[in-house]
């Protein structure tokens, strides 16, 4: 079975969508199915391992994409119920084999794990990740996000490859270590990247999926940012990192994509250039210029940006789509978020598919990487409804109506303005 059918079957069981989602995800139409065992019939015969199965320690309430190399989604349900989500319920994307310590929630051990520093600097240095304890600790509240998160919302034009994630491809998480730039300069004398460093790349110790010689996952990031922001992550939510979100150590980049927090982190290179590896091209990318839905494009280092910083966004917690709700004021509930380097101004909210918008009540994080909480109340006749939310920030950024203008054949990125439709009676 593919895997887009397995992860909709189980949405069929999840109850998150329906039937003609299904079809839509799978593009096809009613018509096409004509012949075709029932949707329940299918899912009774699907074969996806429970995500506890996957990784001790999951709740098997997630909804579980790839059960190989590991891939969960969090459903809306359960990810709105909680400030900052539970281990247990936080999305989990993985693209290699899971080694060991990825297949349990249960907290990593330090001892025995090092990090090695190259690339543009006096000599390598190998760190035991125990003296990372000692260092100045830092605390992070911030949104974890795949960067194929909603990805499933841009077959509304042309369906892109890949996980067809819905809402929960994400999580707020606190992380906490010391920074990346505190433990440079415990060296004696510190370790300074020389001038033409641009780029940290930082490898995971995860092994490659098709055999020893592929190439490994890591990523690279601009070196100012790296060293402005990255911590080299030990905890996660007031515990020992768990190994299934990367433990012992992750490098963590707040407001970069879920992708840039490479788990497992090994090895860190200062260098020149971004590093050519699948995972940093043509992977995890996006085209710098809008292109047709539905075309391919050959990235190069100069027509495309890497999945750093995320998009200004927003995701209706309340009502869920489909939802019965009773005529009148139906209170509206959800969290908005950007890349965290300016403020998340206004949340607004339109239920006459954008010809107004009023602003919803608007509470910030602390640390301004984090959900801002947004509600707001619409009076809504008994009848059909979309109502539509969209973030503005400080530069003025918001999100396409049409959030299919980003389009790009690998689904990155989807920040289109979020909607739900209700039934009021
Ligand atoms: N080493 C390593 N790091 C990784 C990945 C991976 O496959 N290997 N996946 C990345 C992707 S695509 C995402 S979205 C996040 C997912 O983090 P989580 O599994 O803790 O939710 O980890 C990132 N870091
Ligand atoms: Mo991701």
């Amino acid at each position: 079975m593919t895997e887009v059918l397995r992860s909709a079957l189980q949405h069929v069981q999840q109850r998150e969508v329906e039937r003609r989602d299904v079809l839509r995800l799978l593009g096809m139409s009613a018509a096409a199915t004509a012949g075709l065992p029932t949707l329940t019939q299918f899912a009774s015969a699907q074969d996806v391992a429970l995500a506890s199965a996957v990784i001790a320690g999951k709740s098997d309430d997630m909804i579980v994409h790839n059960d190989r190399s590991g891939v969960m989604e969090t459903p809306l349900a359960m990810l709105r119920e909680h400030r900052i989500t539970p281990k247990d319920i936080l999305y989990i994307r993985n693209n290699q084999i899971l080694e060991p310590q990825g297949r349990s929630t249960d907290g990593a051990s330090l001892e025995g794990w090092t990090i090695e520093l190259r690339g543009a600097v006096a000599f390598p240095r190998v760190v035991d990740a125990t003296t990372l304890a000692d260092l100045p600790q830092e605390e992070v509240t911030m949104v974890l996000q795949c960067s194929g998160n909603g990805r499933s919302f841009f077959a509304r034009a042309v369906q892109t490859r890949g996980t067809q994630w819905q809402h929960g491809g994400m999580g707020q998480v606190t992380f906490r270590g010391p920074k990346l730039s505190s433990l440079l300069e415990t060296f004696d004398p510190p370790l300074n990247p020389s001038g033409d460093v641009r780029f940290v790349t930082a490898e995971g110790a995860d092994a490659p999926d098709e055999g020893a010689s592929r190439p490994d996952f890591e990523h690279s990031m601009p070196m100012q940012d790296v060293m402005d922001k990255a911590i080299l992550a030990i905890e996660m939510n007031g515990e020992p990192l768990s190994g299934a979100h990367g433990g012992p150590v992750r490098l963590v980049i707040p407001g970069y994509y879920g992708t840039m927090n490479v788990k497992w982190v090994h090895r860190l290179r200062f260098e020149a250039s971004e590093s050519n590896n699948v995972n940093q091209i043509p992977r995890y990318r996006i085209p710098n210029d809008p292109i047709e839905p539905g075309t391919p494009i050959d990235y190069t280092f100069d027509n495309s940006t890497p999945n750093w910083r995320q998009r200004i966004k927003s995701t209706i917690f309340a009502p869920l789509n489909e939802a019965q709700v009773s005529a009148g004021d139906v209170e509206v509930h959800g969290v908005a978020w950007n890349d965290g380097v300016v403020g998340v101004t206004e949340v607004q909210i339109s239920t006459d598919d954008g010809q107004t918008w009023h602003a919803a009540e608007l509470e910030a994080p602390t640390g301004g990487y984090g959900w801002y909480e947004f509600r707001s109340t619409v009076n809504l006749p008994a009848g059909e409804h979309r109502i539509w939310s969209r973030a503005v920030d400080e530069r003025g950024n918001t999100q396409p109506i049409n959030g299919a203008i980003l389009w790009n054949p690998s689904g990155y990125e989807w920040n289109g303005a979020d909607y739900v439709d209700v039934v009021a009676s």
